[in-house]
């Protein structure tokens, strides 16, 4: 049996300080608008999640990260901020905000939000301001206006498309164009501008000041931008490297902006945390994970990676090491609310082309094809989750992946929300099906999500996830993942991983620094079992044997306690 250790540099959990609780913690991810309606208008909102807070307390999670909940006229599901520093009235108001911090404090739970630098809702006072200057006016300069192109320019300046598909530019009444990488209604921000820079570091300082613990920041590798002028073609920008000198796309320079905000997290006791969303090459990361950056960042690999433990081995060594790199800890992530959740990823045939697109296609075609296989998508998630919260390094959770909740594809088209499916008029199915109203409860109207009914669709499956028939079968996957993170406190230890090899390519086994053993087999083959079983992702177990698609923690002789670490 041969062993090989990866331990990630500085930090330990008997380091467990104030300002390093970040590093191994659970933290859960909370889509307002379809957590819980306390005010019966449809929509989640502030007092919908306080009065689950104890159900927060219970699952045993670390820290709860907010999905904007700011003013928003909801173009992009929030991620288009009218105003950063105030609640939406229909989620609630700041005194809503405050209480709910005391209640997750009073918890022993840190709360943690979502900051959109890279563009502003169009609604925003700054671009009203824009738009009411006319051209050439300072306020203009906030945002990247450029003139069009064609004899009356009435061509956008360049062939650039937005993510979310069609032009990146739009026109606005006197006839010039502003550019924007999402949503219409997200108008890209100008990071050159002090005014820009100087207000979120207000931003940050606003919540901060209001006991935020955190900030997740979100596309925080696009906000510096050098465009070029003449400005390059869609080709052209494509076409160049993503070196850091790139006009649009994880630039050195954005780290300048960073080393700002650090200024002010450090300026707390305990320091604020933040992670970078940032769709960057591996080799990058450490860049936006570096104590002097943001000193964390997203690692998207797992939800790109299949069911298989090759590819899981891959992501767990390499992102391990790029934690030891930068001086971070890793991340991982599993579902969120940008991508299909991880049941029906597992459920659909192998991945082909690139690695939703058996998802998008079951989206696509209402759920029928290619066929889902619920049981087996589940037992796989089940699996997974269990291996990726044995792992060193904090844990994203995304609402409703506690139930085990499969994406949802019987969406009608009329009333999709998403701006990637309204604007690409279905091409792009988008990304509703994560985002639906949790079942709370099985026979109460909108499955306990509030009385004014759910603003997406609930199936009627979901009232076998509901909360309470979860809460109160043993068997569940709510179960599995309350006894999970309750062992996971017990036996969290420095971060620390050793591969013990199995002679079998579908089993990976690993073992913490103090006897915590985790096995997971991802194929169908039973594997012999070596030990006294903890926890179980799957049923029946026998003892002897590990099922297929499975994941057990176990212990080898006694297990010493955290502090032994
Ligand atoms: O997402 C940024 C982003 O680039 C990806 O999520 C991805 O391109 C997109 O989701 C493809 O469907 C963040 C937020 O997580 C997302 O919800 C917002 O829509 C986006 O920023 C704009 O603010």
């Amino acid at each position: 049996m041969s062993h090989s250790t990866v331990e990630t540099t500085a930090a330990r959990t008997d380091d467990a300080s104030a300002g390093s609780w970040w590093r191994q913690a659970v933290v859960y991810q909370i889509y307002p608008r379809s957590f819980a309606d306390a005010n019966a208008d449809g929509l989640g909102d502030l007092r919908g999640i306080l009065s689950h807070v104890d159900y927060l307390a219970e699952l045993g999670i670390d820290a709860v990260w907010l999905s904007p909940f700011y003013p928003s006229a909801l173009a992009d599901g929030g991620y288009d901020v009218a105003d950063y520093r105030d609640v939406d009235p229909r989620l609630g108001t700041l005194d809503d905000f405050d209480d709910l911090v005391t209640a997750l404090h009073t918890r022993g739970l840190r709360i943690v939000v979502d900051i959109v630098p890279n563009h502003t809702s169009d609604l925003h006072p700054w671009f009203r301001e824009a738009l009411a200057g006319g051209r050439g006016s300072g306020a203009r300069d906030r945002y990247i206006f450029r003139e069009g192109t064609g004899p009356d320019g009435s061509e956008p300046p360049t062939d650039w498309q937005s993510f979310f598909g069609g032009s990146a530019w739009e026109r606005v009444e006197d006839g010039q164009w502003y550019l924007h990488n999402f949503a219409v209604e997200q108008p890209d921000l100008n990071w050159s501008h002090p005014q820009v820079r100087a207000d979120f570091l207000a931003t940050l300082r606003f919540w901060s000041d209001r006991g935020v613990d955190g900030f997740r920041i979100d596309v925080a590798h696009m906000l510096t931008k050098d465009l070029g002028d003449p400005l390059p073609t869609w080709a052209e920008l494509q076409a160049r490297p993503i070196d850091g000198s790139h006009p649009m796309i994880d630039r050195d320079d954005v780290h300048d902006v960073y080393a700002e905000w650090r200024s002010v997290f450090d300026s707390y006791d305990p320091p604020r945390t933040a992670v970078a969303e940032a769709w960057v090459h591996p080799s990058r990361v450490p860049l936006y994970a570096r104590p002097e950056s943001l000193g964390q960042s997203f690692n998207f690999d797992l939800l790109l990676a299949e069911f298989d433990a090759g590819q899981f081995r891959t992501v767990v060594t390499d992102n391990l090491e790029l934690a030891t790199r930068s001086g971070s800890s890793s991340t991982w992530v599993l579902s969120n609310h940008d991508v299909v959740r991880h049941p029906t990823r597992y459920g659909l045939p192998a991945r082909t082309s690139t690695a939703q697109t058996p998802a998008l296609e079951w989206l696509r075609s209402g759920g029928i094809e290619p066929a889902l296989d619920r049981d087996r998508g589940l037992r796989r998630a089940r699996a997974a989750s269990l291996l990726v919260l044995a792992l060193p390094g904090s844990t994203y959770l995304y609402q409703g992946e506690e139930l085990g909740l499969h994406e949802v594809a019987e969406i009608p088209d009329e009333v999709r929300q998403d701006p990637a499916y309204v604007r690409t008029k279905g091409a792009q199915i988008g990304r509703d099906g994560c985002r639906v109203p949790l079942p709370w409860s099985a026979h109460a109207p909108a499955f306990g999500f509030g009385a004014g009914g759910a603003h997406l669709p609930q199936p009627d499956w979901y009232a076998a996830c509901a909360v309470d028939v979860e809460s109160a079968d043993p068997g569940s996957t709510l179960s599995m993942y309350r006894r999970a993170l309750a062992l996971r406190h017990q036996l969290q230890t420095k971060e620390q991983l050793t591969w013990i090899e199995t002679g079998r390519p579908d089993v990976l086994h690993f073992e913490r620094a103090n006897g915590w053993h985790v096995l997971t087999t991802f194929g169908t083959d039973p594997y012999p079992f070596p030990g006294s079983a903890l926890l179980v992702s799957s049923s029946p177990f026998a003892g002897d044997v590990v099922p297929g698609e499975t994941t057990v923690w176990f212990r080898r002789g006694a297990l010493p306690s955290s502090q032994d670490g």
